[in-house]
């Protein structure tokens, strides 16, 4: 099978940032899942360098479009490596080989008369380089770049793209995988409910010259969108490579939903125009905020990708934003939410797994993977190999539905039932009996196993870990070529490998002001000649980051019974509460979206009792209501309030 999967190719009137980052790490993400499917891959990213944008953006700068050009579209280049981005083609719509395909494109829509020329006026928005209908502007501005768009009446060349309404509304319809999310696939319909109009497709040389000439009058150049979108034929040989046809039979282009329009209603009627069957899928993803706040160079909030990888390293970036984005939706960037999954999903989880078990296996059998004793295989084992093979599964169908969030939690839940399993088995105490010797080693070999099961699938999302993990599993070059088909499967180790225990795969981040753990009598720094002499613990648990129950004591959690709930104006998250714990105290909790106050009366909740009081709305509170949250995989919250089991007395401690 074949696979050619493309990004945006991205204006140059701006440096990389995390949003471009996002998408061109989905794209290499999947270029790599397919790889691992054992399809032929042909993954393009690149950069769009004509327009008014990139003009203004030289003269900024002081130097010629071309010089301009030239170095940002390599700047672009040069980061992809940086996050284990590894395009096979890298397009530029100033390249010769484009410009002609563009020139070619449009004499030929031209001659067979679905351009024409005609007189327009209209409301023309610099940011989006297009005209914007009535409809489209919110208090007369561009509601993308909040500004009000210049009138200009000029004549100009139409495409004929209202000839292709009818068709692209059946060809939607009866392709409910072409655009994806759904919601997204509703807009566009929801778009082409109304008429649509013609699209605009050439500036005129007296107001743009650094744009492709249109072949039939060179007064006017083309449009940026109509250069830009042939980009993903040019770099595969339309019409005559000898490869064309393959790829362009399973095209599936990534985009964020700012760009919707021109995909998923320009590029399909052109395409239809040409006589070039549509792309296959179209997948549109949300928008990346920082710290809540939509990302701008004015406000300075922009989050460069370099520096991201060069203070937590490549994989960290990489499982970051394809995990905490559910795709399709808008998310939050903010350095905490990163380093708490840095610290909790991969030192805790699957880098402690990994180091747990590499160190079980060296220390109980000398870092040879060993045979399983079949006879002491027990019914918890097979559930595990039912879950492993299920992860697979799980993990293939997500990705290919580019539900990258979905597939990671099948992983990480695997994951869980992994670091159970070393606790519930022991292997530390099977070690003590020799009768349990067959035992230990299929433990062992259940654990070798699954991480190899592990690197396997996690070689897409985190390509640099994966080597490691490959490497230490001794199975660099197995994983390397291997398929899901072929090794994603149960008991594919081979009995006799030979482990080595590398460097952590994700030490946990230093906090920046960290407190020494009181009244601990085990772990790191404590050499095992110390414990030598000690009942055997289980091993190597990291306890950085643990608090101890002296720092627990100092929350103080109480019962507390809501005598009064209302609502609070202008707040629809918030709720105001008088509770008795025991003495009387108002606080505000946002609960409003999940209970409603009437609910609320008479209910026994924690609170933490001695928090610093805090004004929220106007309204001081004097403490805080505990809730447990839960994240369904689209992102929707669902929040249960901290109750008591058994009727007692409001103001009782908790602890
Ligand atoms: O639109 N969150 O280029 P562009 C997520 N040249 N993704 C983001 C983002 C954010 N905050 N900001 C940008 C263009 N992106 C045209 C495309 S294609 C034929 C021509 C990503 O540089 C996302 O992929 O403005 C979005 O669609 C793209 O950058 C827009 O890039």
């Amino acid at each position: 099978m074949t696979t050619y999967i493309t990004t945006p190719i991205y204006y140059v009137n701006a440096m990389p940032h995390i949003g471009h980052a996002y998408t061109t790490i989905i794209a290499d993400t999947y270029s790599r899942f397919r790889c691992l499917c054992g399809d032929e891959v042909c993954f393009q990213t690149g950069t769009d360098e004509h327009g008014e944008k990139i003009v203004q953006a030289a003269e900024g700068e002081g130097i010629s479009p071309r010089e301009y050009v030239d170095r940002i579209s390599d700047s672009f280049r040069q980061t992809w490596p940086g996050l284990d981005i590894a395009p096979d083609h890298f397009i530029r719509t100033t390249d010769a080989d484009h410009i002609k395909l563009v020139q070619d494109i449009l004499q030929k829509v031209y001659d067979q008369g679905d351009i024409y020329f005609s007189e327009y006026s209209g409301h023309y928005c610099k940011g989006c380089e297009r005209f914007l209908t009535e409809k489209e502007l919110v208090d007369g501005k561009c509601p993308d770049h909040q500004t009000v768009p210049e009138e200009i009446s000029e004549q100009n060349y139409f495409f004929r793209m209202s000839k292709y309404q009818d068709w692209l509304i059946d060809h939607i319809k009866s392709n409910p995988e072409y655009i994806t999310p759904e919601r997204y696939r509703n807009e566009v319909l929801s778009f082409l409910s109304e008429p649509l109009e013609d699209l605009c497709i050439s500036r005129p040389c007296s107001r743009l010259t650094w744009g492709i000439p249109l072949p039939f009058d060179k007064n006017f150049v083309t449009y940026v969108w109509f250069d830009a979108l042939i980009n993903y034929l040019t770099g595969i040989g339309y019409p005559n490579g000898p490869d064309f046809d393959k790829h362009w039979s399973v095209a599936e282009h990534v985009i964020a939903k700012d760009i919707l329009k021109p995909h998923a209603i320009y590029w399909p009627t052109m395409l239809q125009s040409m006589g070039v069957a549509p792309y296959q899928r179209l997948h549109v993803h949300g928008y990346w905020n920082v710290d809540e706040t939509k990302m701008s160079k004015s406000i300075g909030n922009v989050i460069r990708p370099g520096e991201l990888v060069e203070e937590y390293g490549v994989d960290t970036v990489r499982y970051f934003l394809l995990r905490e984005m559910s795709f399709g939706r808008d998310s939050s960037f903010s350095t905490e939410a990163l380093e708490s999954r840095r610290n909790s999903d991969l030192a805790n989880d699957v880098g402690n797994l990994f180091s747990r078990a590499l160190t079980m296996l060296a220390k109980y059998a000398d870092s040879i993977v060993p045979e399983i004793d079949k006879a002491t295989v027990t019914e918890e084992d097979r559930v595990l190999v039912d879950a492993l093979e299920k992860m697979v599964a799980d993990y293939t169908t997500a990705m290919n539905a580019f539900e990258f969030h979905k597939a990671l939690q099948s992983i990480w839940e695997v994951i869980g039932m992994l670091n159970r399993f070393i606790v519930t088995n022991a292997p530390w105490e099977l070690a003590k009996d020799p009768d349990q010797a067959g035992r230990l080693n299929t433990v062992l070999y259940f654990l070798a196993d699954s991480l190899r099961l592990l690197a396997l699938v996690l070689r897409p999302v985190m390509p640099t870990a994966a080597d490691k993990m490959a490497v230490a599993l001794g199975q660099a070059d197995e994983l390397a070529k291997a398929t899901l088909e072929e090794e994603g499967c149960w008991g594919r180790m081979p009995a006799g490998t030979v482990l080595h225990q590398g460097e952590a795969l994700f030490p946990r981040l230093e906090k920046k002001k960290k407190q020494q753990p009181q009244a601990q009598t085990q772990g790191k720094g404590q050499g095992k000649k110390g414990q030598a002499k000690k009942k055997e613990a289980e091993p190597e648990i990291d306890m950085e980051g643990l608090i101890t129950f002296e720092q627990f004591g100092e929350v103080e959690l109480r019962v507390a019974e809501i005598v009064t709930a209302e609502k609070i104006k202008k707040a629809n998250k918030l709720l105001k509460l008088t509770v008795k714990a025991p003495e009387e105290r108002t606080l505000v909790a946002g609960i409003a979206l999940h209970y409603s106050p009437e609910d609320l009366v008479g209910k026994k909740v924690i609170i933490v009792a001695n928090l610093k009081p805090a004004k929220l709305m106007g309204i001081t509170s004097q403490g805080m209501v505990l809730a447990a949250k839960e994240t369904d995989a689209d992102g929707n919250e669902r929040l249960v309030l901290s109750t008591v089991a058994g009727d007692i007395a409001p103001g009782s401690r908790v602890a």
